[in-house]
């Protein structure tokens, strides 16, 4: 065993702390999003480095003093990587969000193939590479998040610094028709094997990757079976795996079930006169498919009549890159189809869809999952879904339904007892909608005390574990436990 191997090093776009301006202070809040809600267990548990962008773009502002308290509190180390206006809008938003998360998720047309974009990408890819090979060392397990930070192995390479290191990508990989069309297919490709271990959500993402990998790098060999398969590029050897991403079932579970959650998810079910309750929760994004959900809504009101003040369906929307073009026009979208939907069907004491446009505290959150009859995730495509498992782990009375795209990284988890659907399909939507409210309590019971076991077991720990096993041949307990004092001390 290797002795030497001392921390677990996080290097993701966004810290798990965001820093804002309120009323003209700044201000530090936890962050949003799957990556936080997986991660921030993982390393309050064990300690350890995370690294990343603070949201701040102020080059007079004491970040790491505004972090410091945050630091002491989460019981891991932040280090900040300061990032210009110019860069944020080229490699965030330009490159990583209007080029590879439409591209990704097969929507080659949403994007804006900008050579610029390109261009500042690679900066500040190089820039994140020069903080991990200052605040790192030899000995600690390097792992890298996303598609913002592909080129990380490359120049840290480049730079002659050794470490190991593994990279997880949260969202899909496409096939090579679409992949073939980026641009700089070639350079991203090559750099993703510039890692020890290359991460993804399914098996299928790895097969998509495997198959771009065969047909621009023609000398790279596959080998093996099963999870993780070695790839041979005759200098040198790396690895490819699937590792489904999960939740901290119990912490979602344990919640659920506090009496003062439990009384909020009543008051939910109350206020809304114990009629069934449909529930979608996403940031608002446009692969989620948000208005094909909500005209799949409309459809199962005109198809089913005897539904009529019988359903509510509640749409949390998380607001999202907002300053994106796409992202406020399918904003005003989604307004305006709730607005139709409402306008259509509505009666005295009966408004059929419910939409919030923010973020609830995690509690309220819980609680909605909690009263939620329907589980309805029907993104269009999506890297794992996190939302789907959340709705399980907070199903504690097992009487609940989970209504699956069966475009999402999750269904190849949960494809037995979720009720699987093409979002596109708005008649299929609404056809398994109206079959699960007529289903017994018996059908529910069974269905989803299946879904919970299966999340229950493969949770967070399970991923971090496989990972790190795949990585560096260690599991989480092989990290030394956090010294809780050391951060009380500061
Ligand atoms: C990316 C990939 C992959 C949502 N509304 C509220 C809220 N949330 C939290 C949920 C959940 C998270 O946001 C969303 O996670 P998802 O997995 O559903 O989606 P992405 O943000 O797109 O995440 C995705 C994930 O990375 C992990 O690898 O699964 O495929 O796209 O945890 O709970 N949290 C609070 N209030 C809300 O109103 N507090």
């Amino acid at each position: 065993m290797e002795s030497e191997l001392r921390r677990l090093v996080v290097v993701s776009n966004r810290l798990p702390a965001a820093l804002k301006k309120e009323g003209g202070e700044w201000t530090v809040k936890a962050g949003a999003g799957g990556l936080v809600t997986a991660l921030a267990p993982v390393l309050r548990n064990r300690g350890g480095v995370w690294i990343g962008w603070s949201g701040a773009s102020d080059p007079d502002l004491d970040v790491d003093g505004l972090l410091a308290d945050f630091s002491a509190e989460a019981g891991y180390d932040l280090y900040t990587v300061g990032l210009t206006p110019e860069e944020v809008d080229g490699y965030y938003y330009g490159f990583s969000n209007e080029i590879i998360w439409p591209l990704f998720h097969d929507l080659q047309t949403r994007c804006r193939f900008h050579p610029q974009f390109w261009r500042m990408y690679l900066d500040v890819n190089f820039k994140f590479a020069e903080v991990v090979a200052r605040k790192t060392t030899s000995d600690d397990y390097v792992w890298i998040h996303d598609y913002h930070l592909m080129h990380q192995a490359f120049f840290l390479k480049s730079m002659g610094v050794k470490r190991k290191t593994g990279f997880f990508l949260h969202i899909p990989f496409p096939p090579p028709d679409i992949f073939m069309k980026l641009p700089w297919r070639w350079k991203l490709i090559q750099a993703l094997t510039e890692f020890d271990l290359v991460g993804f959500q399914t098996l299928q993402d790895r097969r998509n990757f495997a198959e771009c990998l065969r047909r621009l790098m023609p000398e790279a060999r596959v080998s093996g079976r099963g999870g993780v398969v070695s790839v041979d590029m005759g200098s040198r050897k790396f690895r490819l795996g699937a590792f489904p991403i999960s939740i901290d079932f119990n912490q979602f579970n344990d919640l659920a079930e506090q009496p003062d959650v439990a009384r909020e998810a009543f008051k939910i079910k109350e206020a809304l006169r114990h009629r069934k309750i449909i529930l979608g929760v996403d940031r608002l994004d446009y692969t989620k498919g948000i208005p094909e959900r909500i005209r799949s809504i409309q459809t199962l009101l005109r198809r089913y009549p005897d539904l009529k003040g019988r359903v509510n369906f509640v749409q949390i929307a998380v607001p999202s890159r907002e300053e994106v073009g796409d992202y406020k026009e399918l904003r005003t979208e989604i307004e305006q189809l709730v607005g139709r939907v409402n306008g259509e069907f509505s009666f005295p004491g009966w408004v059929p869809v419910h939409y919030h446009y923010r973020s609830l505290p995690h509690r309220e959150l819980v609680a909605y999952y909690a009263a939620a009859d329907v589980g309805l995730v029907t993104p269009l495509r999506d890297g794992m879904n996190l939302v789907a498992k959340e709705y399980c782990a907070c199903s504690t009375d097992g009487d609940g339904v989970l209504i699956l795209s069966e475009f999402a990284g999750a269904a190849a988890q949960l494809q037995k007892d979720a009720y699987l659907v093409n979002p596109y399909d708005m008649e299929g939507v609404a056809k398994a909608l109206h079959r699960v409210l007529h289903w017994d309590k018996g059908q529910r019971l069974e269905h989803m005390t299946r879904l919970r076991d299966q999340v229950r077991k493969n949770n967070i720990y399970w991923w971090v574990d496989s990972f790190l096993q795949a990585g560096i041949a260690r599991s989480l307990g092989d990290f030394p436990e956090v010294d809780a004092l050391r951060y009380e001390r500061g």
